[in-house]
């Protein structure tokens, strides 16, 4: 999954696309790079981002989708149902919502999707910094994305984490160590750590586009524990690590215990 910010704030690549046609020529760019699903957002969720008015944000993503429907998978990265209806009916198939399905308006217009994402997080991106105590961590995630993937009516479901989202560093850190957990609840698992603060405190790269091996090493590492979609800025990069690590295990072939008879 790329990530396209049509915002002028976004933390790794606001303003950098600056119109819908270089919006559009960057999502074709991720396509071509081997991105199978391109994440559409017109709001900025990192910390402190102040909200965008609904017409600002339909106005961001709407053209973009409507000039890529047909030619990429999209999701629409949103909080707002009627943004989330206007990009349906527009051509995206996934609903990301970063809310995880709070909203009883935003459970009905899942139903216009082929896929929801429900992403874990707490309170709101202004407040969501100070929300980071926890008595059980993963207990507490598993169990709202149980809830909201459950609330969803589209016909599939995927689930995630929230990496970077009301959590500090040491908890990115354990979600991700920890993450078969989630794999094991049986929804598909996608994971959105692409060159996020917590990568830059633990290498030390206060830069997001300094981030790119730790972003990586954070996809293998969600690879092997079961993870099945990456949200990323790099696309080409990823695609190179996750083609290695499929040729590597199409070489390992079946183990004894998998192997037929
Ligand atoms: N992270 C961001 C935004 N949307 N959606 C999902 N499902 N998972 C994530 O981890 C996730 C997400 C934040 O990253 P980005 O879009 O690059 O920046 P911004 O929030 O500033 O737009």
């Amino acid at each position: 999954m790329g990530v396209l910010n049509a915002t002028p704030d976004s933390f790794s690549d606001g303003g950098r696309w600056g119109d819908a046609a270089g919006a559009i020529a960057a999502a074709e760019r991720m396509c071509a790079e081997g991105a199978d699903l391109i994440d559409v957002g017109g709001e900025s969720t990192r910390p402190g981002a102040a909200p965008v008015p609904e017409a600002e944000e339909r106005a961001r993503v709407l053209p973009v989708i409507a000039a890529l429907a047909g030619r990429a998978r999209l999701s629409i990265d949103t909080q707002k149902p009627s943004v989330a209806l206007a990009a349906a009916a527009a051509g995206a198939t996934v609903l990301n919502d970063v809310q995880g399905l709070i909203l009883d308006e935003m459970v009905e217009v899942s139903a216009r999707f082929e896929v929801t994402v429900v992403m874990h997080m707490r309170g709101s991106p202004q407040t969501m910094g100070s929300l980071t105590d926890y008595d059980d961590l993963e207990g507490e995630v598993q169990a709202r994305l149980r809830a909201a993937a459950t609330r969803a009516r589209s016909p599939a479901v995927w689930i995630d984490p929230g990496v970077g989202f009301a959590k500090t560093t040491a908890q990115n850190l354990r979600l991700l160590g920890r993450l078969d957990r989630l794999v094991a609840l049986g929804w598909p698992v996608l994971v959105g750590a692409s060159r996020k603060r917590f990568i830059g405190e633990v290498l030390g790269l206060p830069a997001p586009a300094d981030r790119l091996v730790g972003s990586l090493a954070a996809v293998a590492a969600a690879y092997q524990a079961g993870a099945q979609i990456f949200r990323v800025h790099d696309v080409a990069a990823t695609r190179q690590l996750l083609d290695m690590l499929w040729a590597i295990e199409a070489a390992a072939g079946p183990t004894e215990a998998e192997a037929p008879g």
